[in-house]
């Protein structure tokens, strides 16, 4: 048989392609980003924020307080018990928690083959993950879609926003020579700068199970929020040092709390969290995000199963 290739053509086709790989992928990125852009400016967040300006929601000084800090400092944090004061509703949380935390156990026990995991974050299992479907019956996603949460979040962007993810995580303790990966390491969400994520703490989180860690001013328009900007689709992992080197030890904050504690926050501005190096820490998280955001564009992660119809017209546009 014939070579096809010498080692020289060899390498020539690796290093073009391997160039061409390069090319198309950052021209990739430039449309990507122009697409944000767009449709940050002109297209879907221009009509999502005449609809907000239409009827802004009417809040409480709750949730003035919450969109205060959150402007201000790019997080809030308050009690559970401050947002949903029926005891009820905690104790349906608590039970959810319990029935994922068994299952989890078992089946990381079993080798773990059945977790929801995605790659590369092996270290969070979720309770839904993408493509679930969810409706009112789910605790935590009548918390999450609730109007008292919605308006926070809608006010907060100044426009609809979308509910974009809903989920239950348990960060599954890593052995103490373990080196941070991925989101346990200091980043910007590269989705959206229009962004607020709540995380609710359903067991208590000491320093050693890998509290959210968040850089207060990082957020779009603070203080640090020209350290490594936000961009769309940006390289927003500077190495620890170089982050630790640029950042003031005390902007960051470490949110150790209790259960029940009940984080809002900008997540385009600096933060990490989840390595835990001793018991698993169990939260239920959310994701509110502008129409313009490359999640929303593409993926939503859960199928509304209630009937959208019924809904007030807010609601649905951030369910549906
Ligand atoms: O698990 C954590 O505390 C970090 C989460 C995170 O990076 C995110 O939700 O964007």
């Amino acid at each position: 048989m014939h070579r096809q290739r010498t080692t020289f053509s060899r390498r020539m086709n690796r290093v073009f392609t391997h160039r061409a790989n390069r090319v198309s992928k950052a021209i990739e990125r430039q449309g990507i980003r122009a697409t944000y852009e767009l449709h940050d400016r002109l297209l879907s967040n221009r009509t999502s924020r005449e609809r907000f300006d239409e009827a802004p929601p009417q809040l409480d000084d709750l949730q003035r307080g919450i969109l205060a800090e959150v402007r201000e400092q790019g997080y809030a944090l308050r009690s559970f018990q401050d947002l949903v004061p029926d005891e009820s509703h905690w104790a349906e949380l608590l039970a959810e928690r319990d029935r994922f935390v068994a299952s989890t156990e078992a089946d990381l026990a079993a080798g773990g083959e059945h977790v929801r995991v995605r790659p590369g974050k092996e270290f969070v299992v979720r309770l839904c993950s993408y493509g679930v479907e969810l409706g009112p019956d789910d605790p935590w996603f009548r918390v999450a879609s609730s109007r008292r949460l919605l308006d926070v979040a809608n006010a907060y962007l100044e426009m609809w926003s979308k509910l974009e993810y809903v989920d239950v995580w348990y960060s599954v303790p890593q052995p103490g020579s373990a080196q941070r990966i991925s989101s346990q390491r200091w980043h910007r969400d590269y989705n959206d700068k229009h962004l607020l994520k709540i995380f609710l703490y359903l067991v208590d989180v000491d320093e050693n199970m890998g509290p959210f860690q968040y850089v207060a001013g990082s957020q779009p328009g603070g203080p640090y929020a020209d350290a490594w900007a936000w961009r769309p689709l940006g390289q927003n992992y500077p190495t620890e040092e170089e982050l630790e080197s640029r950042i003031p030890a005390e902007a960051v904050r470490t949110f150790t709390g209790p259960a029940g504690s009940f984080l809002f926050c900008n997540t385009a501005g600096f933060h990490r969290g989840g390595f835990s190096t001793t018991k698993p820490r169990v939260l239920a998280t959310a994701t509110y995000s502008s129409p313009a955001s490359l999640a929303s564009l593409t993926v939503r992660s859960y199928t509304y199963t209630g009937a959208l119809e019924e809904l007030d017209p807010a609601s649905r546009f951030a369910l549906g």
